[in-house]
C-alpha cells in the first residue's frame, strides 16, 4: 500500500528513487494552491512567481474555471475525434473569433502544437506554394525553445540536445532579432519562419523594436508563412492578448498552449487562415485527446475570463510598474531588467555565480521563481496577482539582490 508522505525530504527521496532524473527542481513539495499562493507538505506558504511557466495565468484553482471543469467532467470528458462532441463546435467558433483566425486544429501539449504547425507549414509548402516533395525548409531562431520532441529539438541550439540525434532535417537557423539574416536565408524552398515574439527559455530576450514588423514584411514579400509560437507569451502574459500585437503584427499561424488550459490540463491549438489550415484532409493529423469536451469547455471559460477581467491590460499596468521598480534596485549584481507586461527577466552579472542561488534565497524568503538560461531570474506571476502581493515580492527581491 502506498503511504501518504508528509515531509519534503521523504517526498524528494521517493521521486529520486522512482522518477527519471530529467529535472532538477527546487526542493519544495507543493500540496495546495489557491490564487497566487501555494502551500507545501510541511505547511509553508509561498508566493508563486513562476505560474508554471505561464500556464497558470489565472492562478491556482480559479473558482470559475474549476466549477466549469467539474461540471463538464461530470457530463462528458472524452469522445475521441471518431465522433463529434457538443463542446467542440462552440470551442472552434469561440477560439477562432478570439484569435481573429479562420480555423483551428486542437492538440494537447505545446510541443504537439509546434509539431502540428510544422506539418501544416510543410503541407502548405507542397500543396499551395509548389515546393518539390521533401524539400520544404523552415527557418527558426538561435536560442529558441519550442519543446522537447525529437523534431522540435532538431532546431534547438542548446548543446545538451545534441546527444539525442539523429535529428530531423529541413530546418535553418538565423540570429534572433536580425531581420536581414532572415531575408538572406530565405530560399525558394522556404515554407515558414517559426519564432517566439519574446524568447522565454532563451532568457526573456526581447527583440529590437520593429523586428516583428520587418519579419512580417519579409515573410509576406517572399510568400513564407510567419508562425508565432505564443505558447508562453500569449493570452495576456506580456500586456497584450498576443505579444505580436505590440508591433501590430498578425502571423499566418498562431500556436497557443499553457494558459489555454486554465491551469487545469494540457490544451494547445494551432490557428490560421482557411488557405493554410485547409491543407489537411481526414487522416493527415490528429490526437486522441485533442478537442476533447473537457478541454474545450475549460479553454472557453479561460478565454472568457481573460477578456472579461481584462487580464492583458492588467499585466501591462502592474507588470510595467513592477519592472520599473525592479530597474531602480541599486545592486552591482544586476546586469539588466527586461521583459514586457508580467514576463520579466532579471539578468545577473556572471560573477554573481548563477541565478539558481538567488532563486533558492528567494524561496527561503517565501517566493517561488526559477532561473532561465544560467543568469536570469524569471518573474512571471499569475496575471491575477494583487498589487499588495507584488509589493510584498518586491521587498524580498530587493533584499535578496542587495544582500
Ligand atoms: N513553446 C514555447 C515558447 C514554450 O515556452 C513549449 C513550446 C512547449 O510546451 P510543452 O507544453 O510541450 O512543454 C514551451 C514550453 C519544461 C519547460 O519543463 C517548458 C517550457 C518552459 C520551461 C520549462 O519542459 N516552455
Amino acid at each position: 500500500m502506498t503511504q501518504l508522505q508528509t515531509h519534503t525530504e521523504e517526498h524528494i527521496a521517493t521521486v529520486d528513487k522512482f522518477s527519471a532524473h530529467n529535472y532538477a527542481p527546487l526542493p519544495v513539495v507543493v500540496s495546495k494552491g489557491e490564487g497566487c499562493w501555494v502551500t507545501d507538505v510541511d505547511g509553508n506558504k509561498f508566493l508563486d512567481m513562476l505560474s508554471a511557466y505561464s500556464a497558470l495565468n489565472f492562478g491556482h484553482s480559479h473558482p470559475e474555471i474549476i466549477d466549469c471543469f467539474i461540471e463538464q467532467a461530470k457530463t462528458l470528458t472524452l469522445t475521441s475525434r471518431a465522433f463529434h462532441n457538443d463542446q467542440f463546435g462552440p470551442y472552434c467558433e469561440f477560439i477562432t473569433e478570439f484569435c481573429s483566425m479562420d480555423m483551428v486544429l486542437p492538440m494537447n501539449t505545446g510541443a504537439e502544437g509546434v509539431e502540428t504547425a510544422i506539418k501544416t507549414a510543410r503541407k502548405w509548402g507542397y500543396d499551395v506554394k509548389g515546393i518539390q516533395p521533401d524539400k520544404a525548409e523552415i527557418i527558426c531562431c538561435r536560442g529558441n525553445f519550442h519543446g522537447r520532441t525529437v523534431t522540435v529539438i532538431s532546431f534547438s541550439t542548446d548543446e545538451e540536445n545534441k546527444v539525442f540525434g539523429p535529428m530531423t532535417p529541413g530546418f535553418n537557423l538565423v540570429a534572433y532579432g536580425d531581420a536581414d539574416e532572415l531575408e538572406k536565408t530565405i530560399g525558394p524552398n522556404t515554407a515558414a519562419f517559426l519564432f517566439e515574439p519574446i524568447q522565454g527559455e532563451g532568457g526573456i530576450i526581447v527583440p529590437p523594436e520593429g523586428y516583428l514588423q520587418k519579419c512580417r514584411e519579409i515573410c509576406t514579400k517572399n510568400n513564407v508563412l510567419m508562425i508565432a509560437d505564443e505558447i508562453q507569451t500569449g493570452l495576456g502574459r506580456t500586456g497584450r492578448l498576443f505579444a505580436c500585437e505590440h508591433e501590430g503584427v498578425k502571423p499566418d499561424m498562431l500556436i497557443l498552449g499553457k494558459a489555454l488550459g486554465g491551469g487545469t490540463m494540457p490544451v494547445s491549438a494551432v490557428l490560421g487562415s482557411k488557405e493554410v489550415m485547409g491543407v489537411f484532409k481526414p487522416g493527415d493529423h490528429g490526437s486522441t485527446f485533442g478537442g476533447n469536451p473537457l478541454a474545450c469547455a475549460v479553454a472557453m471559460k479561460a478565454m472568457e475570463i481573460l477578456r472579461r477581467d481584462k487580464l492583458p491590460e492588467r499585466a501591462e499596468e502592474i507588470g510595467g510598474k513592477f519592472m520599473n521598480r525592479l530597474r531602480k534596485i541599486n545592486s552591482p549584481i544586476i546586469k539588466e531588467v527586461r521583459g514586457k507586461g508580467l514576463l520579466i527577466g532579471i539578468e545577473l552579472v556572471p560573477e554573481a555565480g548563477g541565478a539558481k542561488k538567488y532563486c533558492k534565497a528567494l524561496k527561503a524568503e517565501g517566493m517561488l521563481c526559477k532561473e532561465t538560461s544560467d543568469n536570469v531570474i524569471r518573474m512571471a506571476p499569475p496575471l491575477i496577482i494583487e498589487q499588495k502581493d507584488l509589493d510584498w515580492a518586491f521587498e524580498r527581491i530587493e533584499k535578496v539582490l542587495t544582500a
